[in-house]
């Protein structure tokens, strides 16, 4: 079994995993720990990662990056409305209003779902994955920002399905970072003592999140999180693209705008010189060669006019500082540490309004790029009950408040509940108990959605299928189970009618079962929501921390007296059709499975053929050096005139004919090459090996 943790960046991926000597990021085939989130769609094959990274400015209209934010979103949604004339390729509205992404693959014109791509992403790291551990990976733990909404983790979920993996759970970027902070220090206050709490800050390319976290030994629980889900070091490159567009425009007279490729190079310079500023206060030089109309530009920038281009950023800073400490119910004094992490932090300005906030020195004692994938690893290999790591339990929050609406065909009147508020501790189930006569609908939504960075509140409809009334025509007590589980999405998960028995008084019941997953039991609170017909809603609440394992075996339901006689009562599962839940359906999903797997078997075609290729053109280099060099006095003049024309026509042949050949073609044309190369270089081999043998027997003589 896999232990991996994966931190799915907007713009950078970052893999962890689990190998005997602990936890450890992992490089690609480009020895390169990062993996740009990026995927390039070509005549013949994809391109992933580095390798589409390069593909950027050359095939602009086919390499999709900074797709992240477009999961769970429709094509109306707003942000992606605001970000389509910003992007080099296109986007389409789908049939079910969704986003998809419109690119030219395998030589037609085909639309991509954000999952798909994702997907595709996620297939590359899987792969990564692989070679780094030298066995198959499923099992994995991937990051989401603490701000993802349910549709946009259901859609983020859908991805890794595609992609084969297993997910065990959608981690948030700051707790994955809170659990490496923690899991490894030995000095955290007992349970009994006052708990030691952390800031944590990451700012990546996209968004900015911050948590407050405590910590004692052997668990965390995340107090509260904030978030400005559209602030990120991309702004920052923005600002800068805006400032010099401007500049070139009177300057050189250029139209940078209208030219998508020298917009492309643009962004990607100023985002070096971003990260230079962060390291160096003097003036600094952007110089771009052919840019645009063949002319080369240059500018300059320094420190003090970076923040002046983006102060409207920087004073976004402060804002998610001030509502989490406020939500934490904590003053500056009650914060042991602030960490940062995420390479946006890394800006001087940022760093200093953080510090000022806070009124204390900040902390990077973590990798500011590896501690999400760290700690997605980290809650990967506790999940596993193939690895042995310390026991430590985490408590996240729900990030925005959710209410439940239920309606009856019949009744008149809504009734509403906020069902988890905000903060309120996740994973979590509750059980609410109605008094119905007939099947019933529960509408869930977030409940504050001018906090919602999010256009639409709506979570999905629940109906509560086949409630009958009691045999004496008295309403029917159903407990309905509501639940945020470990990824942070919402669902009804089930409900049962409770049938009275004959007997008297009040009845007592046996809870449910305890709700299992991944081989542990999540706990689980009850709430008894009574419908009188007056719609009123009361809720009783046992607030249970999310990881005490197994504790939660049968319970008694806290609105039941304990002195009344007791009544056996018997049970029936209701069914529930959910409905406007955005997620894939299974068809649609199953569907996408299969072309990823047809698209991964034509990835593997294409480079076992380019490998074939490659291995022809090595050799006909090789041994053309070696012809002149080593292998000159192994051959005669005539045969070395015969193989050196070969080598040449074969040259030739592989810029032309044999530009796109089966694979079969390659390795019969290096067979051939091989017949007359491979005598030549046995018999330098001999000679070679000769004198060595001589000295051998010399020695034992
Ligand atoms: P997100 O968390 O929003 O999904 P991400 O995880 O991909 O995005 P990170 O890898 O944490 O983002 O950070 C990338 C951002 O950090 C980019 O905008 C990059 O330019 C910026 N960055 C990296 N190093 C520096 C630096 N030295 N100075 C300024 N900015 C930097
Ligand atoms: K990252
Ligand atoms: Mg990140």
């Amino acid at each position: 079994m896999s232990v991996v943790g994966i931190d799915l960046g907007f713009q950078n991926c970052y893999i962890a995993v689990a190998r005997s000597g602990g936890i450890e990021t992992i490089a690609n085939e480009y020895s390169d720990r990062c993996t740009p989130a990026c995927v390039s769609l070509a005549s013949k094959n994809r391109m992933i990662g580095n390798a589409a990274k390069s593909q950027i400015i050359t095939n602009f209209k086919n390499t999709v990056h900074g797709f992240k934010k477009f999961h769970g979103r429709a094509f109306d949604d707003p942000f992606v409305q605001a970000e389509k004339p910003k992007l080099p390729y296109s986007l389409h509205k789908l049939v079910n209003g969704s986003t998809g992404i419109k690119v030219r693959y395998l030589d037609e014109d085909k639309v991509f779902t954000v999952e798909q791509i994702t997907g595709m992403l996620l297939t590359k790291l899987k792969e990564t994955s692989e070679i780094a551990l030298k066995k198959p990976v499923v099992d994995c733990v991937i990051s989401v920002p603490s701000f993802f909404t349910d549709a946009e983790r259901r859609s983020v979920f859908d991805a890794t399905q595609i992609a084969g993996l297993n997910c065990l759970r959608l981690i948030n970027d700051t707790t994955a970072v809170a659990l490496a902070y923690g899991i490894y220090k030995q000095d955290l206050p007992t349970p009994e003592e006052r708990p030691r709490n952390v800031v944590f800050v990451d700012m990546g390319h996209s968004s900015f999140q911050v948590s407050i976290t405590a910590f004692n030994k052997g668990k965390l629980k995340v107090l509260a999180t904030a978030f400005d889900p559209y602030l990120g070091g991309r702004n920052f490159d923005e600002a800068l693209v805006d400032y010099f567009c401007e500049e070139f425009k009177g300057k050189y007279k250029l139209n940078v705008r209208d030219n998508p490729r020298a917009l492309l190079r643009l962004h990607q310079e100023c985002e070096k010189l971003k990260k230079l500023m962060s390291a160096n206060s003097s003036d600094l030089p952007l110089n771009i060669e052919c840019f645009m109309n063949d002319i080369d530009v240059s500018s300059r920038m320094n420190r003090g006019q970076f923040e002046e281009t983006c102060a409207q950023y920087l004073m976004r800073v402060e804002v998610p500082l001030k509502t989490v400490l406020e939500q934490s119910k904590l003053s500056r004094d009650d914060i042991y540490a602030v960490e940062l992490v995420g390479g946006a932090t890394r800006i001087p300005a940022i760093k200093e309004r953080i510090t000022k906030f806070f009124c204390k020195d900040i902390s990077t004692t973590l990798n500011a790029d590896e501690a999400v994938a760290r700690g997605c690893a980290l809650q990967c290999a506790i999940l596993s009950p193939a690895f042995k790591v310390r026991e430590f339990s985490i408590t996240d929050v729900v990030p925005f408040p959710i209410t439940l609406r239920w309606k009856s065909p019949t009744e008149d009147g809504l009734g509403e509940c906020e069902v988890f508020s905000k903060n309120h501790a996740a994973p979590f189930s509750k059980v609410i108990t109605f008094h119905k006569k007939e099947p019933f609908e529960l509408e869930a939504f977030y409940s504050s959605p001018q906090d919602l960075p999010y256009p639409d509140h709506r979570i999905g409809c629940f109906a509560v299928q086949n409630v009958i009334p009691q045999p004496d025509g008295d309403s029917s007590k159903v407990k309905v189970k509501v639940r945020v589980n470990v990824h942070g999405i919402f669902s009804v998960s089930s409900a049962s009618l409770i049938e009275k028995q004959k007997g008297e008084g009040e009845e007592m019941q046996i809870d449910s079962e305890p709700v299992v997953q991944n081989g542990r039991a999540e706990d689980q609170t009850k709430m008894q929501v009574d419908q009188d017909g007056q719609s009123q809603c009361d809720q009783q609440n046992e607030d249970n921390s999310s990881s005490s394992k197994g504790a939660c075996g049968e319970k008694l339901d806290p609105a039941a007296g304990c002195s009344k006689a007791k009544v056996k009562v018997k049970s029936i599962d209701l069914p529930i059709m959910s409905n406007n839940i955005r997620q894939l359906d299974s068809d649609v999903l199953n569907n996408f499975v299969e072309y990823e797997r047809q698209m991964i078997i034509q990835d593997k075609l294409v480079k076992e053929v380019n490998d074939a290729k490659n291995a022809v053109e090595e050799y006909v280099y090789d041994l053309r050096d070696k012809l002149c060099g080593i292998y000159e006095n192994y051959v005669t003049q005539e045969d070395s005139n015969r193989l050196t024309l070969m080598l040449e026509d074969t040259e030739n042949w592989l810029y032309e004919d044999g530009e796109e050949q089966p694979k079969q073609v390659y390795e019969e044309k290096l067979d051939a090459l091989k017949r007359l190369g491979q005598p030549i270089q046995d018999r330098h081999r001999e000679h070679e090996d000769r004198p060595r043998a001589f000295e051998e027997l010399g020695k034992k003589m």
